[in-house]
């Protein structure tokens, strides 16, 4: 049962009460760790409900990562391990999946590998590579749910290697969670799930503040871009006319940087880009506008996400190189199998390949470090499906013969797949063994059932053999 609050309680809009670029930009608190030892990095998460004011002068009920929304940012170092202990003091069952890491089965947050209310689960987590990830709810059939309530975070691992290229960093490196929520008239969320074919909010939040304004320097802003939402997809681009400076995907930095005039942007991928503020005197205002896309319903101000105040001067050693990272482009001539995956919907049932989710089913058997070609076959009118593998990365080949867009072009785990699309994704399997699950990220077609499963190798460990324990949970 959903709880109050949750329920479908029709359209009521409280956008109108809200005028944009009036509340403050924040970033979410970077999670200090409990300790450290040589190799590892051990956190604390409690998982609980809590009573935050999002819409000004309005309490909603959040279940947020330590009760607040979005969760507390992770921040890591590549090379070293870390432990997460996740304590749930909800009274639902949840799962947690660390998006983009390449974890161990027992630590990727399986559908049914659950943490009942009142346990707890300890997560390894090795990060291999710098990236932007984010830790959600995977909990089966009621991820789109939970993640509204508010259990997702970011969590993102640097390396040497782009430390030393003089990105902004530091402030002047800042995350962007982009959600959408709808609200009735006493700040309680509403989700309304469009017979499970989609959610959308008419209240665009960033980092948890609906079209916050955040006042900077004259100089030059990374910013790791998040969507967050549910169904909602972004074409993100600035009131100026100016491009974005992309310079990384889902898997980390891009080979070179990518001027774009737009970026899209599905749930469940992340994008880097680069916003040069020095050419903008003191004073100039800054919106960063969502364009129109034929998959979302708009609302008033759907068409905002926030917006940039230019309010001092300050130098900028920070500098942008022509090659960011040395990316080997996998040939399509690597590749011993190619698997077609058809997304449909049949009978009101999200389906891959006319199949529904089924623990019991691998509908791919993968040799460990095998090239594999993946093409997702998006044949009906249903919006986009981003497509999400877990514990791999990947690279767009083509979409319906085109070569990807400009900033597609690197690392991948999520891959959008629009209508009447055919997008064709290469990767390596591995480098972990065992099953992982892929899905459409519209979390309501996951949850509603367009997942399944394939499995790496043979003798993987089971994705539920690290199980949850009763509380309390011994000291860290
Ligand atoms: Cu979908």
């Amino acid at each position: 049962m959903l709880p109050i609050g949750l329920q479908n309680r029709g359209n009521a809009q409280l956008s109108g009460s809200i005028v944009p670029f009036t509340l403050p930009f924040r970033t979410p608190p970077v999670l200090n760790p409990v300790r450290k030892d040589s190799t590892t990095d051990y956190y604390q998460i409690t998982m609980r409900k809590a009573q935050v004011e999002i819409l000004p002068g309005r309490t909603t009920e959040i279940w947020g990562y330590n009760g607040i929304f979005p969760g507390p940012l992770i921040k890591q170092s590549k090379g070293r391990r870390t432990f997460v202990r996740f304590i749930n003091n909800l009274d639902i069952s949840t799962s947690i999946h660390l998006h983009g890491m390449e974890s161990p089965p027992q630590y990727d947050g399986y559908a049914t590998d659950s943490i009942s209310p009142r346990y707890y689960k300890d997560y390894l987590y090795p990060n291999t590579f710098a990236a932007n990830f984010w830790y959600h709810d995977h909990g089966h059939t009621q991820t789109t749910r939970n993640v509204y309530m508010g259990l997702a975070g970011m969590y993102i691992v640097q390396d040497d290697e782009e430390l030393a290229l003089q990105l902004p960093q530091g402030n002047y490196d800042v995350p962007l969670i982009i959600q959408d929520r709808q609200f009735a008239p006493d700040g309680s969320f509403i989700l309304n799930t469009n017979n499970q074919t989609t959610v959308m909010g008419d209240v665009i939040l960033v980092n948890g503040v609906p079209w916050p304004f955040m006042q900077l320097a004259n100089r030059k802003y990374r910013f790791r871009v998040l969507n967050a939402s549910s169904s909602r997809s972004y074409r993100l681009s600035l009131s100026t006319g100016d491009s974005l400076i992309a310079i990384g995907t889902d898997g980390g930095l891009m080979a070179a940087p990518v001027n774009t005039p737009e970026l899209r942007i599905a749930p469940g991928e992340r994008y880097d880009f680069i916003i040069d503020f020095s050419r903008y005197p003191i004073g100039t205002r800054v919106e960063l506008q969502n364009l129109p896309l034929q998959s979302n319903f708009n609302f008033s101000n759907t068409d905002k996400i926030m917006c940039f105040d230019v309010v001092r001067a300050e130098t900028d050693n920070s500098s942008i190189p022509n090659v960011l990272r040395n990316i080997q482009f996998i040939p399509e001539s690597a590749a011993v199998r190619t698997r077609d995956f058809d997304l449909d919907q049949i009978n009101g049932v999200w389906v891959i390949n006319g199949n529904r989710w089924n623990l019991n089913r691998i509908d791919a058997n993968i040799p460990l470090n095998q090239v594999e070609i993946w093409t997702f076959r998006h044949p009906v009118n249903a919006g986009v499906h981003p497509m999400h593998l877990h514990g791999v990365k990947l690279q767009m080949l083509d979409r319906n013969g085109q070569p990807p867009l400009p900033y597609e072009r690197g690392w991948k785990d999520v891959f959008y797949v629009g209508e009447d699309e055919i997008v064709r994704v290469i990767g390596i399997f591995g480098p972990q063994q065992g099953k992982f699950m892929y899905h459409c990220h519209n979390m309501v077609h996951e949850d509603f059932d367009m997942m399944s499963q394939f499995e790496v190798g043979q003798g993987g460990i089971s994705p539920t053999a690290a199980k949850a324990k009763p509380l309390p949970a011994p000291p860290l």
